[in-house]
């Protein structure tokens, strides 16, 4: 199925996802990155010669950006720095993308809130 197809099957819930599998290493993933709070791994079907997902290895009820609380200001910042140095890690000196797909609407299809990391290549706006 395509992302688009994968995000509208899929049911926005608090339910166990494929990322814990990940972080539990039960699923083997390559790992780019990893301390006590973030891992990052690179994406199955990579959008660009370097696609990487940065998730937090608590989920503490964050699926997505839209159930942010207060409390999870730190993860959100450590997150998107960690996605800087891993980008600087990756050579990625001209450049990438951020992205946080929430939602259906979003093309959200793993509800364990994550950041993608894509570079490597010129990319266009507006995004699809
Ligand atoms: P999103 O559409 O924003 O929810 O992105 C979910 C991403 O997760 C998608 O780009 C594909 C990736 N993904 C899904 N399952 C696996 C997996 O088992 N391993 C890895 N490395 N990535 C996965």
């Amino acid at each position: 199925a395509s992302e688009k197809e994968a995000a509208l099957s899929a049911t926005p819930s608090d339910a166990p996802t494929i990322f814990d599998k990940i972080i539990s290493k039960e699923i083997p993933s390559t790992v780019v990155y990893e301390d006590d709070k973030v891992l990052a791994f690179r994406d199955i079907t990579p959008q660009g010669p370097v696609h990487i997902l940065l998730i937090p290895k608590v989920r503490d009820g964050l699926t997505g950006l839209s159930k942010a609380e207060v409390r999870h200001i730190d993860i959100l910042g450590r997150l998107l720095y960690t996605a800087k140095l891993v980008a600087k890690q990756e050579g990625l000196d001209e450049g990438f993308r951020i992205v946080i797909n929430d939602g259906p609407q979003g093309c959200q299809s793993v509800y364990h809130i994550h950041v993608h990391l894509i570079g490597g290549r010129q990319m266009n706006w507006p995004p699809g």
